[in-house]
């Protein structure tokens, strides 16, 4: 019977709610910046600074020793975290070995986790903002990136993790697409003290060289910004940059400055 429309099955990707929030879709914003540079700390202190404002930290977190961090809840690791929890281990002891696996591993749940829908308070929030500690897009621009020049990725294991990320986005784009980022900027040797201070075991044979590669990245994508990428929108995306070299974690005064920034920064999202 022609006058019937067929029923559809499928979910319409041109959906104006796709996470359940009305008109109100939560923005997604990317904390990006080196290792141990300060984004946990940061991403806590948004935490408490907006009822509307949600952060999802970085899954690779789950698999390292978290107990450092002093997070709780992630205390009772599944079996695959505890695997991975070695992978961060075996990655630094023996990286061309294992960057392939590492890397693929992240992406993976990188996506599963940037895919998380709005919790239900957030889905009730005037304005809501999701905060993920870093993306998809530092994982190959900076990470995979940096380890295929320097020679622990093989030029096919490169191709194909590239192949892999480029399918897997653009599947997902839709959901998992960035309103912004904020670029959390500190020198090498600061994020090396602070690591250091950290102490996470895995990460103490690190040397200042690699995190001034990994700096260099982050600055040619985020601040230079002449980083050639492969998805498009990328390269307009707002990017607010904070210089977090002074200690924010004990000085109320900056904590204070520092929303400010990100509070104005989203009123011209
Ligand atoms: N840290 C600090 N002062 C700051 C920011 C961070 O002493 O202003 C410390 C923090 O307590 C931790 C280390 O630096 O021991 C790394 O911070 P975080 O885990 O937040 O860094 P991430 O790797 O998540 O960027
Ligand atoms: N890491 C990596 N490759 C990625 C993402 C993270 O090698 N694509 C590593 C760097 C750090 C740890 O995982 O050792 C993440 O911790 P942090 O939050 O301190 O940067
Ligand atoms: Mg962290």
């Amino acid at each position: 019977n022609m006058a019937t429309p067929p029923k559809r099955l499928y979910r319409d990707t041109g959906s104006p709610d796709p996470d359940g929030c009305g008109s109100r879709r939560a923005k997604k914003i990317s904390i990006e910046g080196n290792i141990a540079a300060g984004k946990s700390t940061f991403v806590r202190l948004l935490q408490g600074a907006s009822e509307d404002w949600e952060v999802i930290p970085e899954p690779i977190g789950k698999w390292c020793n978290i107990q450092n961090d002093g997070d709780d809840i992630y205390q009772e690791l599944s079996s695959s975290q505890k695997s991975g929890g070695n992978l961060l281990q075996m990655l630094y002891d023996k990286p061309n070995r294992w960057s392939y696996t590492f890397q693929s591993y992240a992406c993976l749940s990188r996506v599963r986790s940037q895919l998380q829908r709005p919790s239900a308070k957030l889905q009730q929030a005037e304005s809501p903002v999701q905060f993920y500690e870093r993306s998809v897009y530092s994982d190959r621009y900076v990470f995979a990136s940096n380890l295929f020049e320097c020679g622990n990725l093989t030029e096919t294991e490169w191709n194909v993790y590239q192949d892999y990320h480029t399918w897997i986005l653009t599947q997902f784009e839709p959901d998992i697409a960035l309103d912004a980022i904020i670029y959390l900027r500190a020198q090498p040797q600061r994020c090396m003290q602070r690591l250091l201070h950290r102490g996470r075991e895995e990460e103490q044979g690190i040397p200042l060289e690699y995190l001034e590669q990994l700096h260099f990245k982050h600055e040619a994508w985020l601040f230079h910004r002449n980083l050639r990428l492969d998805f498009d929108y990328l390269n307009d995306l707002p990017v607010l940059i904070l210089d977090i070299d002074d200690d924010f974690k004990s000085d109320r005064i900056k904590q204070e400055v520092i929303v400010d920034k990100v509070k104005e920064f989203l009123t011209t999202l």
